[in-house]
């Protein structure tokens, strides 16, 4: 029996329902190969750290199967590739995912056909960063700072990853706790000297937040600090837009717009910020704001194509594996529904100051239903058209609660007693 949710994706009806779709597409001026060809394309990055239990300061609930290393980690992301065919490649935290032998997991991810992605340095969990990092007032504890980063840029080096992903929760809670002026220096200092190192193939995401842990004052609030650092390091220094990290109402897209344009735009982090920061699944609470971002970067073409984009999601209360493939069906959709823009009415309806007219040829597409569309890709790629049906059908998540268990005191971040 078919679940509730699931028609319009299912095997068996989805060919009637491509059929219309693309001669509609095909009456209305669209490629619909070259669409599918941009489908099938599509890369998304998830992250080791999804895979683990992780929770609030409140409360971590531990999942059945949940990850326990960085291998099951792996193997998680490799489950998540082999349903949606989107997801090569794994983004890396270090510590979290600290090993020996880096060489050793490069090869184990490939045997299980997935490759390692973003390193990204953790510089918030030591105790000597509780006044800062790259920004701190001691230079001992910014020289720790930046061998770490150094270090990734070695680990980088050896799993060939091509990406530094650099987030710093530096910042102040109390008016005059220090210079605000000093800090900035050092962190263009600090990062000078990490962006030297860089081998030329390599990139260094600079990502922004414009609040939390520090609540008074951040380092890197907004997407203009960021693009200034970025502009001062150089060419291979570009800005990460975590879509978690924005106020309430920031227009996302312009600034996607701004930073394609100015050849700046490096990378997402996809989530959903109704959990205050980044942990819920992209595109559940605003795919019309996904979708108009996937819309500046269709429009951008070629400016876009060096786009890294990752997910960055931690889930509490939900299947993580489950999560993930979620995550990478809503970014797919998103991609589609821009893919069938009207680009050529919308330039008419823009130049003839036709305000709604332009509107509306946006809402057609996000209105249109490319479910068909997305399970004929899946099933020319050779892949289950609901990926999520595969997911329940396969198994997996039985078999890994069963072999790995469930954590227990995992706790969350205040005292129990
Ligand atoms: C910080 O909130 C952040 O978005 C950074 O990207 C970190 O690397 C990640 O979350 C850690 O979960
Ligand atoms: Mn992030």
């Amino acid at each position: 029996m078919r679940e509730a949710g699931q028609k319009g994706a299912d095997v068996a009806d989805h060919s009637q329902a491509y059929t219309l779709l693309a001669g509609q597409l095909a009456d209305g001026g669209l490629d619909v190969e070259a669409i599918k060809r941009a489908l099938k394309a599509q890369r998304v990055e998830t992250p080791s750290w999804g895979y683990s239990d992780s929770g609030t300061r409140f409360k971590t609930f531990p999942w059945p199967g949940a990850a326990r290393d960085v291998r099951e980690k792996l193997a998680d992301a490799a489950m998540v590739h082999k349903l949606t065919g989107t997801c090569p490649s794994v983004a890396l935290h270090i510590p979290w995912d600290m090993v020996d032998d880096w060489a050793e997991l490069k090869a184990y991810g490939e045997s299980l056909g997935v490759h390692i992605g973003a390193i990204n340095p953790n510089l918030f969990q030591d105790e000597v960063y509780r006044l800062g990092s790259v920004c701190h007032h001691d230079p001992a504890v910014r020289r720790r700072a930046i061998e770490h980063m150094l270090e990734c840029v070695e680990i980088a080096g050896v799993t060939g990853s091509t990406l530094l992903s650099l987030w710093f929760a530096d910042g102040t809670n109390y008016a005059g706790q220090d210079s605000l002026s000093e800090r900035k220096h050092r962190l263009l200092e600090s990062l000078r000297e990490v962006y030297a190192a860089m081998p030329a193939e390599m990139r260094m995401l600079i990502e922004y937040k414009f609040f939390e842990p520090a609540f008074y004052q951040t380092d890197l609030p907004d997407w203009g600090t960021a693009y200034a650092l970025a502009l001062k390091l150089g060419p291979q220094a570009q800005v990460l837009v975590d879509t978690g990290h924005h106020a309430q109402g920031t227009n996302i897209e312009q600034i996607v717009a701004f930073l394609l344009d100015e050849g700046k735009l490096g990378g997402f982090h996809f989530n959903a910020r109704k959990y205050a920061d980044d942990d819920l699944i992209v595109g559940t609470v605003n795919p019309f704001e996904l979708f108009l971002i996937y819309n500046e970067l269709v429009a951008a073409s070629e400016a876009a194509r060096d786009v890294a984009y990752m997910i960055d999601q931690s889930h509490n209360i939900e299947p993580k594996v489950e999560a993930m493939v979620q995550s990478v069906l809503n970014v797919q959709m998103a991609y589609a529904h821009a893919l069938v823009v009207d680009r050529r009415a919308l330039a008419e309806r823009q130049a003839a100051g036709d305000v709604l007219g332009a509107h509306r040829v946006l809402t057609d597409a996000f209105e249109t239903d490319v479910r068909p569309l997305l399970a004929q890709v899946r099933a020319e790629m050779g892949l289950h058209p609901d990926p999520i049906a595969a997911l329940k059908e396969s198994g997996y998540e039985q078999k890994v609660a069963a072999e790995r268990g469930t954590a227990t005191g995992v706790g969350g971040g205040f005292p129990t007693t």
